[in-house]
């Protein structure tokens, strides 16, 4: 397409007639229906089952999608604006029929519809297979601010990968055991997918790179392997507004079927071997959250993702006809984490080797075009790429990252001269045997601006991890921009009956407060209204008894659900310290036991769940998970005390679970260390959802306690800056745990004598508490267990609870991530509103 043709191709006015919008009616809408079951799905009304039905629903709904899509990009090509891209090599996205729905403003009628073709919507909704091209926090995130960019009508896109297999599917074994399973989630075919066979970019691995000496710092980069990057896009609908961007997920394919010279050669298997190799890319997503592997497919995910969005990205600005130059005008990109952080080099090596510019003016398009985000301070998930594999996989980049340090490090040199520390302390290149590259570093000097994900959190990042970096660029580069969630889907469509109750309320529609969640404000004064507050608490109700109904048709089950229900989902980690929750628990347990029959009476009923993944390599966390089974497995078969306090752990946590269990909690927990949590985002999903919250002084829970007030929430625990001088206590001057916390030894002592069966099992656990105990369990637990007991207390009286849970869900307004994405937008990318026209 050159822009110059004649569009369109034959007689207009027989290409208008053809057109056609979706209306949206019940008839027109079980019309279509119908209509996608005989054609789209060649199926036939007596025999269409609740999948089948799930299916058409879904290629009706997005025949919608399909259209607003067509008219968003149409008027991004034509107006030129500024687009910001998002890289993000995590989406997780869930579902996507619900989603829909509510944004195009259709569930009532589409629920009429199928209810008059003879199903229920409920039952087609819960056919869907979770899109899980994700771990946790980081993906869900992504997933959060491509909702917002659309319901903001910001020109923003996403890139990532279209993994074959998403996050593995976690089983339990009779022991207690994670067994991992794979995910297979395109089985029965993706119909949110739009393949662009067409859009496809060749992508090279390997080979040689040299320098071509000639005066400048070009250089060829040839031979190796070279494998093809096809475009998928998913429609990211906006809501109540026309605005419907675009995800772009790349598929790895071979480039020619497979190596024809090796076929000819007779090397049949040979050739199929490479071919294989090509499409294995983007086959799995890594299960690992928060540490770095180094493993060769890892770095080849990730620059096949980046130099194929970059350069998909360069395409759409070339079409613009402007000067190479003026990249940072109209294109801003995202980094999500350090992942897509070969993006860098990347663009250095498309300006310097294909576009001829020099040294200079490529650095400094690069420095203005990209921002980064960092999600953790662990250091143990700082990502670094062994110089040997960079070297071999993609050698033109590793000299590029040479070079950029070069002049990098003679920069800090002229502002610091003669400090080598500093000079070896900031290198990308860290000394060691291999060297490594450190790749926060690179994508921090790469980028315009960094930011972190919480206040205490960008704070962390600008006095430890990047404090030389401060030093020399300045502060002004390091900002913070705290993390939000999509009510659309963390509130409206998660929890129907409380956002109908809301908009009653309140007199406002859904279409205006669910994108200006401030007026939640309006709620406050509500809390002084009894009635109010007992439909309020009546929907708390029913929202539990949906969970009860989830867990006795997934695992035979039956719980109190007049019990306070207390949850903690999450990936299992050390520093996020479930073992500290159900160490708890054992502690409750305990002294359920101790008491008499009378004494226990007027003790609050709780029900305790549990939910998340393990990363298959993390021996410690799987052994968590275990304990927290077979803890459950005791203490719910114990006649004395099952009536006050049960405990369950929900399988394969998932987007979907989430969606059930968040509505339905009375109290949350998110107790990490002081420190680690970077942010958290289903501490926001809870609060938003009438659920009060304990925790740690930490992450965005200290600015939540903010907003809500920190008499609505029950904080406990050591502060951020003691965490240090305590843990160098633990190191050389160590307190044994029967002194420093006897209740926590009588919890161990019971576990090691094997009152949840064989202790051994669980000592490589409880070491780690009873030696090093690096995240502070032991001198936490007492003010842990002070918190629980006032949340007791405060659950005493049912009239003031209520109230703060409605004065929490008032004041949740700020955690929204349309004003995070707002945030971005106005502060970091410069990019602008644009609206669609109707
Ligand atoms: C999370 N990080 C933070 N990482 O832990 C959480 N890491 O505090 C924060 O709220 C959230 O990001 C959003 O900012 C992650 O979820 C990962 O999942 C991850 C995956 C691969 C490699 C490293």
């Amino acid at each position: 397409e050159t822009g110059k043709e004649k569009w369109p191709r034959g007689d207009e006015k027989i290409w208008k007639a053809g057109m056609r919008g979706v209306d949206t009616d019940v008839a027109s809408i079980t019309k279509s229906f119908v209509n996608h079951v005989q054609t789209s799905l060649a199926r036939q009304a007596h025999n269409l089952d609740d999948l089948g039905a799930y299916q058409a629903a879904a290629l009706s709904v997005r025949d919608n999608l399909i259209l607003n899509w067509d008219d968003t990009q149409l008027t991004y090509t034509r107006k030129a604006p500024k687009r910001a891209y998002y890289l993000s090599l995590e989406f997780l996205m869930g579902r996507t029929l619900d989603n829909a729905l509510l944004n195009l403003g259709l569930k009532d009628q589409y629920k009429d519809g199928v209810k008059e073709l003879g199903f229920s919507i409920e039952d087609l909704l819960d056919k869907e297979r979770d899109a899980a091209l994700g771990n946790g926090g980081l993906g869900r995130l992504a997933a959060c601010y491509l909702d917002s960019s659309a319901s903001q009508e910001l020109p923003v896109w996403g890139y990532g990968l279209r993994y074959k297999y998403g996050i593995f599917q976690q089983l339990i074994s009779p022991e207690g055991n994670q067994l991992e399973a794979p995910d297979p989630w395109l089985d029965n075919q993706n119909p949110w997918e739009l393949p662009r066979l067409d859009v496809a970019y060749e992508v090279r691995f390997y080979g040689q790179a040299e320098r071509l000496n000639d005066g400048t710092p070009r250089a060829s980069w040839t031979g190796g392997q070279e494998v093809l990057a096809v475009a998928y896009d998913v429609m990211i609908p906006g809501c109540y507004t026309k605005t419907t961007n675009n995800l772009r997920l790349w598929e790895s394919k071979p480039k020619r079927g497979f190596d024809l010279n090796s076929f000819n050669a007779g090397n049949y298997e040979g050739a199929i071997e490479s071919s294989n190799s090509a499409a294995a890319i983007t086959s799995v997503l890594y299960p690992n959250d928060h540490t770095s592997f180094g493993k060769e497919l890892r770095l080849k995910q990730q620059y096949f993702w980046t130099a194929a969005s970059l350069a998909d990205i360069l395409r759409r600005f070339k079409n613009l006809g402007k000067s190479i130059t003026e990249i940072p005008d109209y294109i801003a990109i995202q980094l999500n984490d350090t992942h897509p952080t070969l993006a860098i080099p990347e663009l250095m090596r498309i300006l310097i080797d294909d576009e001829d510019l020099d040294w200079n003016k490529a650095w400094e398009i690069v420095n203005n075009t990209f921002f980064y985000t960092n999600h953790t301070v662990l250091p143990e998930a700082l990502e670094k790429w062994p110089v040997p594999l960079m070297e071999h996989v993609l050698p033109r980049h590793m000299q590029i990252i040479y070079d950029i340090n070069l002049f990098f490090l003679q920069a800090v040199e002229k502002k610091f001269p003669g400090d080598r520390d500093r000079l070896s302390r900031m290198s990308l290149i860290e000394e060691g045997f291999p060297k490594q590259v450190r790749m926060a570093y690179l994508a921090c000097i790469g980028s315009k601006k960094v930011n972190g994900v919480a206040e205490l959190h960008s704070d962390l990042v600008r006095t430890t991890i990047l404090k030389d970096f401060v030093e020399f660029e300045g502060i002004s580069k390091f900002g913070n921009v705290t993390n939000g969630i999509t009510p659309r889907r963390w509130l409206d469509q998660c929890n129907p009956e409380l956002s109908d109750l809301i908009s009653k309320t309140l007199k406002v529609e859904k279409s205006v407060w669910l994108k200006s969640l401030d007026k939640l404000e309006g709620l406050l004064p509500f809390a002084e209204d009894a009635r109010f507050r007992r439909e309020w608490a009546a929907i708390k109700q029913r929202n539990k008894e949906r969970l009860a109904h989830y867990v006795q048709t997934t695992l035979g089950f039956t719980i109190n659900t007049h019990a306070m229900f207390d949850v903690q989902i999450k990936r299992l980690h050390e520093y996020k310290r479930q073992t500290l929750n159900i160490l708890g628990v054992i502690h409750r347990y305990l002294t359920l036991k101790a008491m008499t029959p009378e004494a226990r009476q007027k003790v609050n009923h709780r029900v305790v769940f549990f939910a998340g993944k393990a990363a298959p390599a993390y021996y410690i966390a799987k052994l968590t998970i275990r304990l927290i089974v077979n803890v459950a497995r005791i203490i719910n078969a114990d006649p004395d005390t099952k009536e006050y306090l049960t405990v369950y752990f929900i399988p394969d946590y998932s987007v979907s679970v989430a969606e059930v269990l968040i509505p339905a909690s009375d109290i949350s927990q998110h107790i990490s260390t002081a420190g680690t949590e970077a942010s958290g985002t289903s501490n926001m999903k809870f609060c938003l959802n009438g659920g009060l919250l304990v925790g740690t002084v930490d992450g965005a829970n200290i600015e939540i306690a903010e907003s809500v007030g920190e008499s609505n929430v029950f904080f406990f625990g050591h502060l951020t800056p003691d965490v240090e001088d305590i843990r160098y206590q633990h190191m050389y001057h160590p307190i044994p745990i029967e002194e420093k916390c006897p209740a926590l030894a009588n919890v161990l002592n019971k576990i090691s004598g094997g009152m949840f069966g064989d202790g051994g099992v669980y000592e490589p656990l409880l070491k780690t508490i009873r030696q090093v105990d690096y995240y502070l369990i032991a001198d936490d637990f007492d003010s842990y267990i002070a918190a629980l007991a006032m949340v007791d207390e405060a659950y005493l009286d049912k009239t003031e609870w209520i109230k703060k849970s409605i004065k929490t869900v008032a004041k949740m307004g700020k955690f929204s991530s349309d004003r995070a994405i707002l945030e971005y937008a106005e502060s970091y990318w410069n990019v602008e509103a644009i609206s669609v026209a109707k």
